[in-house]
């Protein structure tokens, strides 16, 4: 039995999250197409007969002076050291600039044995890919290298073939039919802000949190009732989530609530959604410092 402990990384929006995804066959990492959007290091399990593989799920590598971001960035590049395999995404669809620079010097640095992945297969055009392949032969010589579509699922049978062959021998850390560890209220929660951020992205990118204030089993209706805020930074973006008439609000419920119901079969659903802004609410390094634990 193989088991090992695999850390995926890449510049933000490279598909990091849609290939784990895509690999535990299971939502447990929300995606959209604005930057930055995983925020915590998130775990998925894939368990066959060859073994297991526990992947962290890392926020996108992004240069910045800014704590947040830092944060983010140091988050990242902790989990290299810290796992018997990289897994190296490159979004061939972006040159390389500063960013992978920085990024592939440090994976080229450590002991870790790597994977590279040229991801997007199904948008590139081959001067995109000979860039990518030229960029890693010069980085990382002799890395094995696959042509992935995370969105498609094409090479990753192939990634998973690569990833169990660097794999050391060893019993499985999880039950063979987990796929992630994160807890119910903050799956629950990516849940919610996943919606939320692919409905407003344009406005307010990353100035959304979600926190569920309590989740209760009423037993004699069958019913999961969860209460949520959807926490903005401030008072003036309340209304771009609410939307017009509460129309905003509406989609992100509709939205969520078929994917909230999977986790919690044959039980009804009650979905409570409120809005809040923070600035009016707490101080903005309390919420920030339990984000980012
Ligand atoms: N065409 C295509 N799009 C993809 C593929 N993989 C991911 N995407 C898209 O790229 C965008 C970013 O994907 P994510 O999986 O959220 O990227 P990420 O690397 O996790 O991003 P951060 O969490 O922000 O670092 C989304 O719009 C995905 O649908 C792929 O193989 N092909
Ligand atoms: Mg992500």
């Amino acid at each position: 039995m193989k088991c090992a402990t695999v850390a995926i990384i890449g510049r933000p929006s490279a598909g990091k999250s849609t290939l784990l995804n895509t690999i535990c066959e299971m939502k447990v990492s929300i995606t959209a197409s604005t930057p930055q959007t995983t925020r915590n290091a998130i775990r998925g399990i894939y368990t066959d007969n060859r073994g297991q593989l526990i992947f962290t799920d890392t926020p996108g590598f992004h240069l910045s002076e800014k704590t947040l971001n830092k944060r983010l960035q140091d988050t990242a590049l902790r989990s290299l050291e810290e796992s018997d395999v990289v897994l190296y995404l490159i979004d061939s669809k972006r040159s390389a600039g500063e960013e992978e620079m920085v990024l592939v010097s440090h994976i080229a640095k450590i002991k870790t044995p790597v994977v590279c992945v040229i991801n997007k297969a199904d948008i590139i055009r081959d001067t995109e890919e000979a860039a990518a392949k030229a960029f890693l032969e010069e980085f990382l010589p002799g890395r094995p290298v696959v042509k992935a579509s995370a969105k498609l699922d094409e090479g990753v049978d192939e990634i998973l073939i690569e990833l169990f062959k660097l794999a050391p021998e060893g019993e499985l850390l999880y039950p063979a039919d987990a796929y992630t560890d994160q807890n119910l209220e903050f799956r629950i929660s990516e849940i919610i802000r996943e919606k939320a951020i692919n409905l407003v992205t344009e406005e307010i990118p990353h100035a959304i949190y979600v926190e569920i204030a309590d989740i209760e089993h009423d037993e004699k209706t069958n019913t999961i009732w969860v209460r949520a805020f959807i926490i903005v930074e401030r008072e003036t973006q309340k209304g771009i989530v609410v939307g017009k008439g509460g129309a905003n609000i509406a989609k992100i419920r509709k939205g969520a609530e078929p994917e909230i119901r999977s986790i919690f079969p044959n039980k009804k659903l009650r979905l409570d959604l409120r809005v809040k802004a923070q600035d009016k609410w707490r101080n903005n390094s309390v919420v920030l410092d339990r984000i980012l634990r």
